[in-house]
């Protein structure tokens, strides 16, 4: 099987999943795709490259930072597409290892930036498996050696407990708990903070992530609990300016139940309102979600145009 069939396979049936993930591992696909390629037309190069983000932007429908990532690659080769066939390669290949080198660097910036808003004896609840929220723990981990850190199981496929592992290979003290428990814990445990990743931050500050993070967020707005969201900046959507919304994955119902007779809904993600939202730590600082504009003209100034 190809390098790009076998991503859009890995990415679909979540084998590679996250954000972050799927963005660099796409893109690393891309790039592989670009090196070996015996093509000798430019032009047609160029063609399969597009055929093959299209393929890819279509593994997993709604977070932006995979087609954001494709849009990255198919702007660059559309700039370097008058230069010989076998600089243009190179050339591509460069700007790709640039593009997840620069991912790289963004969660490292994130995780150090996030890592100070967390104090001593915080008790910090997190939803799902981001790896950015949970850089961001480890990193507040090994300074104080002495947070607590609440994990919800993240039905129905369970990435809490990933989550769960990670945080005790690391040494910090950890509690699970059902997703229906959130509320009652938040409360019991007096968590601190709540910190979460993003699939996508719109430009009006809302945040799509992974399903069960929006009632977790109106319950720390009850309970006046900083509800802080990890995102790197390619994360937010420039389709959001023309009022465009990534769509909400619905997933296959038997990760739910096998039982027929019955409707069964299984939405993967859902829309935090930014009036929930307390803060978002990007690479370059914290921002309140109102600000989400001003990421999007500076990050994206490219694809507005
Ligand atoms: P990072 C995940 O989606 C979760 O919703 C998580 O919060 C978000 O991506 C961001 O993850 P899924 O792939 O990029 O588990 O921070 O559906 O790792």
């Amino acid at each position: 099987m190809d390098i790009i069939k076998k991503t859009y396979y890995d990415i679909k049936s979540m084998r590679v999943r996250g954000a972050l993930k799927i963005a660099t591992t796409a893109a690393k696909a891309m790039q592989t795709f670009i090196e070996n390629s015996k093509e000798k037309n430019i032009s047609r190069l160029i063609s399969k490259i597009k055929i093959s983000a299209s393929i890819l932007k279509k593994s997993r429908p709604t977070a932006v930072s995979l087609p954001n990532a494709m849009n990255f690659i198919l702007y660059s080769a559309e700039e370097h597409k008058n230069l010989e066939i076998s600089k243009f390669k190179k050339i591509m290949s460069s700007e790709i290892q640039k593009f997840i080198q620069n991912q790289e660097n963004a969660l490292d910036s994130i995780a150090r930036i996030g890592s100070r808003l967390i104090n001593k004896e915080d008790t910090v609840l997190t939803h799902c498996n981001s790896e950015t929220a949970i850089e961001i723990i480890k990193a507040a981990w090994d300074r104080t050696k002495n947070i607590d850190v609440v994990c919800t199981e993240t039905r129905p496929r369970f990435q809490g407990y990933l989550s769960a592992k990670e945080f005790r290979a690391h040494g910090i003290p950890t509690t699970l708990i059902i997703d229906s428990a959130a509320h009652y814990i938040m409360k019991k445990l007096e968590v601190d903070k709540v910190i979460v990743g993003a699939d996508a931050v719109c430009v009006n500050g809302d945040v799509i992530n992974k399903i069960g993070t929006s009632q977790i967020a109106v319950c720390a707005d009850e309970m006046d609990i900083d509800f802080i969201v990890a995102a790197e900046s390619i994360k937010f959507s420039p389709e959001s300016i023309v009022g465009k919304i990534s769509s909400i994955e619905e997933r296959d119902t038997t990760e739910i139940t096998k039982l027929r007779g019955i409707k069964i809904l299984n939405p993967a993600f859902d829309i935090t309102e930014a009036k929930y939202v307390d803060m978002i730590i990007t690479e370059d600082g914290i921002i309140p979600p109102q600000a989400a504009y001003n990421i999007l003209k500076e990050k994206f100034g490219w694809t507005l145009k």
